[in-house]
């Protein structure tokens, strides 16, 4: 993989490939990935994928009332949430220790913070990137821990894989963190995600309850639960079945519903109605606790499920 030499004018930098070319929305530069058989775009800020469509058909949901503004993720895509997931004080208190909680927006500061291209390689059949988000961006955030954070995109036709690597600097450290992925639907109410059945799950709307999942999970209400995760979870819309191969123990399932599409930015009131989240995660009693200099890392492989 060649390393390029980072310079602020990205389309300098990506003047020599094929396929990847600069790009700018609203206040945001981002990378276009256009092949003839797939294509993306990765936002530098959060390193945030924001599309992904093989032959046309998106695998992943933007918001159609997608904001582009300095330092506030956008609404979709895959959205990276590190180092901590959710609210700074749900998590365990290992992840808390390192956080000022008064000031902890919700899942951590990567998504947020501008991230460098670091590498790109590309073949016929696929194009893969490397972003990464230096240990000094963590002095201004309300986080007391010292990492070096990257992260992989390899694109074909066949799919999409993200691997999150996190190296901890001189001091030890325990995070928790997310691939906050947004699927589109064509129907709410014809999708399901298998895999779960039997396994057990937090519920965020009920007091954060444990309770069990009996079959698919389906959607008639808001939905937001933390799961011990299966390896490998199928995403059944009306258009696609994709399945999501993740190497971490639990992942969050969530949809706002009606009421809470009302109350959520970038966000149509009826946008309930296509879109879903199944996040791959290190949460709760899954997170990741790093010896001084330790690398850890998230992967998700998405591809088209054979059954
Ligand atoms: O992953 C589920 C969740 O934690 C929900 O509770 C909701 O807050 C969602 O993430 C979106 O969070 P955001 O900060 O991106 O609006």
């Amino acid at each position: 993989m060649s390393n390029l030499e980072y310079t602020s004018e990205l389309s300098q930098c990506l003047a020599p490939y094929r396929f990847c070319s600069a790009i700018t929305r609203g206040e945001l530069e981002g990378i276009n990935v256009t092949h003839a058989d797939f294509s993306a775009v990765i936002l530098l800020q959060g390193a945030q994928l924001l599309e992904f469509t093989v032959a046309g058909q998106p695998w992943i949901w933007l918001s159609e009332t997608a904001e582009y503004k300095k330092g506030a993720a956008v609404r979709g895509g895959i959205p990276i949430c590190w180092p901590w997931f959710g609210d700074a004080d749900k998590n365990p208190v290992a992840v808390q220790s390192m956080i000022d909680l008064a000031n902890a927006p919700a899942h951590g500061f990567a998504r947020s913070q501008d991230w460098q291209i670091n590498a790109i390689s590309e073949h016929d059949d696929r194009v893969e990137l490397t972003f990464i988000l230096n240990s000094d961006v963590s002095q201004n955030t309300p986080w007391q821990g010292d990492a070096n954070l990257s992260v992989t995109f390899t694109l074909s036709a066949t799919g999409l894989t993200l691997a999150l690597t996190t190296i901890a600097g001189s001091q030890p450290l325990t995070i928790s963190q997310a691939l906050h992925t947004y699927f589109p639907t064509e129907d709410i109410f014809q999708t399901r995600v298998s895999g779960f059945d039997g396994l057990s799950y937090i519920d965020a709307l009920d007091g954060w309850a444990n309770k069990t999942q009996q079959g698919d999970i389906i959607f008639s209400a808001e939905t937001d639960r933390i799961y011990a995760a299966p390896a490998k979870q199928t995403i059944h819309t009306p258009k696609l079945r994709l399945c999501l191969a993740c190497n971490s123990a639990s992942a969050v399932v969530w949809n706002p519903w009606i009421e809470k599409s009302t109350r959520l930015s970038q966000f149509a009131d009826d946008a309930w109605q296509r879109m879903l989240c199944v996040e791959s995660a290190n949460v709760m009693d899954d997170v990741v606790t790093l010896k001084a200099g330790e690398r850890s890392t998230l992967t998700l492989a998405l591809t088209i499920a054979d059954e």
